[in-house]
Formats: structure tokens, C-alpha cells, sequence
């Protein structure tokens, strides 16, 4: 569309230079993206005479100046001068100094035929407030912390740490299907999560359990989905991780790399028609930039000026796929500029810059109604999940560099303990309380029935398709046929 755009306002340039009988006028018709879809904004060219141009058929927000078309109101289309002037300009010998008036604002031409580089030369600064040592680093554009958010920020850190341990081990001992950690990534989890407000919706990837969790999902809840039984949310349908609750704004798991992040936009574009005094957040993956959902959702929320957070975990993997092999641009938070997003990188393994950092995200997200998208620096530092071992795929030393010397709790800890707010016997008290707790919560999960076999075929059709149907009770047959192969706690 953008090259249709460009070779026909140069027609017109030339068109008008020889006829002043035609103009052609281009315009983003956002009305109709309004009422027929949330994902369909038409860019829209149209040729017409000058005798058309006062018709009530063109939209009224529409100004035309210099053949090029304007929104008067609009803040990307805007310093139209006179036609007759850009006409004379363009037909001297073109001085250096000289600006073209397009949409989106001035653009400087240039005698210099320069491609502009792709290479990462000068890679982006990451924004970083407490050094490796846990040290708060002079001079740093910080938010005051108080002991008691700190302390509800670390033991949070520690929580989920162990969650991962027990969690893990469960599944090692068959109890469970599945898992997948955020070691090394909890900070990104609970201090993102403390600097939003509980009424900012979360549309989560898969590593991110740490979220929820602080916004008081219980551990019984966690395990009841991990084992998928009748109090699971889900109903089971899902494997485990599909963490969602309703009750705390955080959206069903989907893991289908990405797919969240285009709903994100849009229900930031309804709290945006609604005018609520919130934003939406969505986290993915370096893996998930690779997918068109990340560039369109981008687009759709920069065009449409929608407050969303987008939030990308740049752990240096997708599964077994290093970050080289898939893109060649300074990470990630370079998209931005490219969308029209204001961006930052931040470290990803220092909870004070990504508190921070999201906490001013989200007042500017909403304030100003725009996206803004956030890099973290960060390294997966367990399996991709028990599906994956690691090691056949990269260097044990990378592991255990980024596990202990950029252990984001390590480092946050040290920070705690320094400010006289935590203590060793606190923390041995704390794990071993979590763990109690736990184990509890996994015997319960474990004891409580599985969802009836019914609610694995209701909830998609009103009135279930005949083959549905004929599934189920071929399904029921096998139960009861071969039931020591199934859970003996399944309702039949
Ligand atoms: C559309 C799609 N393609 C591929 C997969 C398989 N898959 C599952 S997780 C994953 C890697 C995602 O990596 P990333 O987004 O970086 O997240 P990370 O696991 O590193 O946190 C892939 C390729 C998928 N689930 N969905
Ligand atoms: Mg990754």
C-alpha cells in the first residue's frame, strides 16, 4: 500500500505540473475500521476532480493542502503549505534544505544517494538501576520502593522460585504432564506485575505464571490446573501451564506462540472507546517477534493510538533456536521506532529498572493513549521445558554465567538485605513455609476428581454436532472397556 502510495502522489506531482484537472487525494478512512472491524483499518486512495472535492461522500476531517492529503486534528498528518509552492519548488533545481510534505510530517531530501545501515554498530542502551553486585548505581532514573512493596516483591521472587522446584519435580515423578519454568526470569514476572493495577488486563505467553500469582491466583489454584482436575478453570481441557483467571484480568494461556498479542490490542482498543483509566499488557518472546501477530498487532496499536504494554522477554531462545537465527535487527526494542511506538530496553534480570520501566510505560500508555513496547534483556536459564534438555544445544557454561553471576533474585536479595529489610532466617522461614504449602496444595490437587467426561464436548456447540455425539459415547465405551488405563477418579 505504501509504494501504491508513493508512485501515485508522484504521478499526481507530475500530473499537475502538465493539468491542474485532476487531484488525487489519499486518506486513512478510520471511521469505517470503527464500525466493520477491529482489525481493518482501510488506507484508502481515490482519484477525483476538483468539482468532487466538496461532496459530502469525503470525509470532513479530511484537509487537502499541496496535493497531499492532511487530517486536520490528526497528529501524524499535519504542516501542509501551499500547492502552487511545492509546484515551483519541485520544478527548480531541488536545493538541499528543501522538505517534502507527506504524511506523517516534513521530510528532508538530500543530494546523497545513502542507503541508511542495517547494521547494529551502536546497539541500544539497556536501561539498568541496580548493578550486577545488587548495588543501586548512582544517578539512575529510579522510583522510590518502599520496604514493604520490596519485601512483597522478593518473597514473591522466592515463591515462585520454589513453585518451580516442587512444580518441576512433580512432573519428573510422572504426577503431572508437563511443565515449564521462568527460572531466571522472575524479576521480569513480579516487578512488572507490581507496577501495574489489578485492573489491567494481562494477556500472558506461558512464562509469566509470576503475574498472576501476584495478583493473589493461590498456589492450591496453581496446582489444581497443573493437574486438571475438576476445580481447574479450564476444566482440564487444557495441558498444564494454561493458567487464566478470571477474577484477577489474566487471560487463558494460549500457547500458540503469539496469538495474544493482537487480542491485546483490541481490548486495549475497547478500554480506549470506553475511556478507562487502564491499559492492557501483553508478554511473548523473542520466539513471538517472529510471528506476523507481533508486526500486525504493533501496526494496529500505533495507528489506533491504544494503550497497550508490549512486553518482550528477549531470553536469547526459542526452544533450541538462538536469537541470531531469528532476526538481524538491534533485538527487538528497534521495531518500535519502526512502528511509531516509543520503546525501551531494559535489563531484564534487574527488578528496580523493570519496575520502573513499567510502572512510567503504564501512565504513559494510558495518559497519552499510545503503545509502548519494552525490551528485557534476559536468559532463559532453565530447559525451553520437561519436553527439552538444553544442554544439547547450548554451552553449560552460558547456563550457570546466567544462572548465578545475572540471578535476578540473587541480585535483588543482596539489594533487600543491604537496605536492612531482609534476613537470612526470613528467607529459610519463608521457602520452607512455601514448600509446606505446596506439597498440601499438590496431595489436595492430586485427591480431587478429574472434570466429568461431558465437559470435554460441552461449552463450543448450543446443540453438539451428531458426530460429537458419537465420540463421546465411543469415548465412554473405551473408559469403561479399559479402565485401569485411565485416572480411576474420572466421571464416566
Ligand atoms: C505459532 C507457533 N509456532 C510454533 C510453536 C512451537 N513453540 C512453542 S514455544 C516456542 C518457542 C517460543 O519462544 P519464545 O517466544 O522466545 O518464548 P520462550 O519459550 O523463550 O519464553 C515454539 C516455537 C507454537 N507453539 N506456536
Ligand atoms: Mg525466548
Amino acid at each position: 500500500m505504501a509504494s501504491t502510495y508513493l508512485s501515485k502522489s508522484h504521478k499526481f506531482i507530475i500530473h499537475n505540473l502538465k493539468s491542474k484537472n485532476y487531484l488525487m487525494f489519499g486518506f486513512i478512512n478510520l471511521s469505517s475500521s470503527v464500525t466493520n472491524s477491529l482489525f481493518s483499518p482501510h488506507l484508502v486512495l481515490r482519484t477525483i476532480s476538483p468539482n468532487l472535492s466538496n461532496s459530502s461522500r469525503i470525509n470532513p476531517s479530511i484537509t487537502f493542502s499541496g496535493g497531499f492529503a492532511s487530517v486536520s486534528g490528526g497528529r501524524r498528518f499535519h504542516n501542509a503549505t501551499s500547492f502552487s509552492k511545492d509546484v515551483d519548488q519541485l520544478s527548480n533545481e531541488v536545493p538541499s534544505q528543501q522538505e517534502l510534505n507527506f504524511p506523517g510530517g516534513k521530510v528532508k531530501f538530500t543530494r546523497k544517494r545513502i542507503f541508511t545501515s542495517g547494521s547494529n554498530d551502536e546497539r541500544t542502551q539497556c536501561y539498568r538501576v541496580l548493578s550486577e553486585n545488587g548495588q543501586l548505581i548512582g544517578g539512575s532514573d529510579s522510583l522510590e520502593i518502599s520496604k514493604e512493596l520490596a519485601i512483597k516483591m522478593y518473597k514473591e521472587m522466592v515463591t515462585l522460585q520454589v513453585m518451580d522446584i516442587i512444580f518441576y519435580e512433580a512432573q519428573r515423578q510422572g504426577r503431572i504432564s508437563f511443565y515449564l519454568t521462568t527460572n531466571g526470569e522472575e524479576a521480569i514476572n513480579i516487578a512488572s506485575a507490581a507496577a501495574l493495577n489489578n485492573n489491567d488486563f494481562v494477556f500472558p505467553q506461558y512464562r509469566e505464571p509470576g503475574v498472576l500469582l501476584w495478583r493473589g491466583f493461590t498456589l492450591q489454584e496453581f496446582a489444581n490446573q497443573l493437574f486438571g482436575n475438576k476445580y481447574d478453570y479450564g476444566k482440564g481441557r487444557q495441558m498444564p501451564i494454561h493458567y487464566g483467571s478470571k477474577k484477577h484480568n489474566y487471560i487463558t494461556v494460549s500457547s500458540t506462540v503469539a496469538t495474544q498479542i493482537p487480542h491485546a490490542v483490541g481490548a486495549a482498543y475497547s478500554m480506549k472507546m470506553e475511556k478507562q483509566d487502564s491499559c492492557t499488557i501483553t508478554y511473548f518472546g523473542d520466539g513471538g517477534t517472529s510471528t506476523g501477530d507481533f508486526h500486525a498487532g504493533l501496526n494496529f496499536s500505533a495507528v489506533m493510538e491504544v494503550p497497550v504494554i508490549f512486553f518482550c522477554r528477549n531470553n536469547g531462545w526459542a526452544i533450541s533456536t538462538p536469537i541470531n537465527d531469528q532476526f538481524r535487527s538491534d533485538g527487538i526494542v528497534v521495531r518500535g521506532k519502526a512502528y511509531g511506538i516509543p520503546s525501551i530496553r531494559v535489563d531484564g534480570n534487574d527488578a528496580l529498572a523493570i519496575y520502573s520501566a513499567v510502572y512510567e510505560a503504564r501512565k504513559m500508555a494510558i495518559e497519552k493513549q499510545t503503545p509502548i513496547l519494552i525490551e528485557a534483556l534476559t536468559y532463559r536459564a532453565g530447559h525451553h521445558s520437561t519436553s527439552d534438555d538444553s544442554t544439547k544445544y547450548r554451552p553449560i557454561d552460558e547456563i550457570e554465567w546466567w544462572r548465578d553471576d545475572q540471578n535476578p533474585v540473587k541480585r535483588f536479595k543482596t539489594w533487600v538485605m543491604n537496605k536492612g529489610w531482609w534476613s537470612d532466617e526470613a528467607e529459610l522461614e519463608h521457602r520452607s513455609s512455601i514448600r509446606k504449602q505446596l506439597s498440601q496444595a499438590i496431595q489436595a490437587a492430586e485427591r480431587v476428581e478429574k472434570p466429568p467426561v461431558t465437559d470435554m464436548f460441552n461449552d463450543v456447540y448450543d446443540v453438539p454436532t451428531k458426530n460429537l455425539n458419537e465420540q463421546e459415547v465411543f469415548l465412554r465405551k473405551t473408559i469403561k472397556k479399559y479402565a485401569q488405563e485411565y485416572p480411576s477418579n474420572v466421571v464416566v
